[in-house]
């Protein structure tokens, strides 16, 4: 039995995740997985996450089942903090996740059982896990060109060009805010151009929001994803945790349905629970009780938006710290789009001879496809990267 399995390949950015660990250089420089990391390179618990764990340690008084979909405070708290407040409560179901991953792959099977002739289309690069759960489903997948190569930002007409040919019943998977891997992303004046093409073809947007928080602020990151609910009768939205409550490990993530009626909000419902009660039964509930404790607490939140805004600040400090070491020793301003770019991510653009020369020569990790996390770097290895990028020719 066992025997009749083939290798699996393994997943890049983990995989560096060993690699850098095995390197016993002391002045090493982990650029690879996206994983936010102080100035000292600590990913550390939140304040207030440490406060709600403190507050629900005295207060929890049993840890029997919940919902299947998850607790319908959660679901409030998640949906008003994407979605902004006043958000059409009676159109949206709810169901609380493994992590943002989870909810993309609850999202999928969602669309699989609905139409299970779906196009997926996926922008060009993508987060690789997008690409392997849909080849894992058996889903059509389509790519969409996304980033231009010269100027490092969002080809957009090229985007527009290939969405052309998205039909009714399909579905484009967009990033919410901070872009993975490249760091460019839409303008609200693009996103409502994608609207239109929403609009107009009767495919269905499924948005991942997992950096709400890291790019433009809280609001600013959902602006996109609040203008296609507001356009679109029908939306489904895979929200991660992970990033902005700093609880990767407790795997805290939410899918949102926003559907056209409450009748049609119900049937999504009862298909959520479902799916849930298919592949794992009941989410993990420690994290999400600490997200529901946060947003739903005025003190907490205070808290905890202070430092969700210092990590931000402190990113694109690291940013433009970056852009002007470069400016300075390219002698032009071709390295302008890491200050442009906004989340942990920023794509080089590098050739993978390059990338490793980085790595063997100058003990710096960064993913094949010359993705590099900001927030790897401080302001002693800011400069360190940027000799270190020029030296290697890019
Ligand atoms: N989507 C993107 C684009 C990501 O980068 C991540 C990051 O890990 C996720 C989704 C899901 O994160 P998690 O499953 O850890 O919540
Ligand atoms: O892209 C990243 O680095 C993060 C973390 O299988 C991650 O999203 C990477 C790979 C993976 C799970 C999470």
């Amino acid at each position: 039995m066992l025997n009749n399995l083939k290798p699996q390949a393994p997943d890049k950015i983990l995989a560096l995740m060993g690699q850098f660990r095995a390197d016993p250089r002391a002045d090493k420089i982990d650029l690879g997985v996206g994983v936010y990391k102080d100035a000292t390179g600590l990913t550390p618990v939140m304040r207030a996450v440490k406060a709600a764990e403190k507050q629900l340690w005295e207060a929890e008084t049993t840890k029997t089942y919940t919902a299947l979909a998850g607790e319908p405070a959660y679901h409030a708290a998640m949906a008003g903090m994407i979605l902004g407040a006043g958000y059409p409560a009676d159109r949206v179901a709810a169901l609380a996740t493994v992590g943002g991953t989870g909810a993309i792959r609850q999202a999928l099977e969602l669309i699989r059982m609905a139409n299970p002739d779906a196009t997926i289309w996926v922008s060009d690069p993508t987060w690789p896990n997008h690409l392997t759960i849909l080849a894992y489903l058996g889903m059509k997948t389509r790519l969409y060109r996304y980033f231009d190569a010269d100027t490092r930002g969002v080809n957009f007409a090229g985007m527009m060009d290939d969405l052309k040919e998205v039909k009714a019943g399909d579905v484009v998977l967009l990033h919410g805010c901070c872009h993975n891997p490249t760091g460019a992303n839409l303008n609200l004046t693009e996103w409502a151009a994608v609207a239109d093409l929403l609009e107009r073809s009767g495919a269905m947007p499924l948005i991942d929001l997992a950096y709400q928080g890291f790019g433009d602020g809280l609001d600013a990151d959902a602006a996109g994803t609040r203008l296609i609910a507001a356009r679109l009768p029908q939306v489904l939205i895979a929200a991660s945790c992970s990033k902005n409550f700093g609880i990767y490990r407790e795997r805290t993530g939410i899918l949102l349905a926003l559907a056209p009626d409450t009748a049609t909000r119900d049937l999504a419902q009862g298909t959520m629970a479902y799916l849930n009660r298919q592949n794992y039964s009941f989410a993990p509930d420690h994290g999400a009780r600490l997200v529901t404790m946060i947003l739903t607490d005025a003190s907490l939140r205070k808290e905890w938006e202070t430092e969700l805004e210092q990590v931000r600040l402190s990113m694109l400090g690291l940013r433009e710290q970056l852009a002007s070491e470069l400016r300075a020793l390219a002698g032009s301003d071709r390295f302008g789009f890491i200050a442009q770019h906004r989340g942990m991510f920023s794509r080089l653009g590098a050739s993978p001879e390059q990338v490793e020369r980085l790595r063997a020569e100058h003990g710096i990790y960064m993913v094949g496809d010359s993705r590099l996390n900001i927030a790897g770097l401080n302001a002693t290895t800011v400069p360190i990267l940027a000799r270190a990028i020029i030296d290697c020719g890019i």
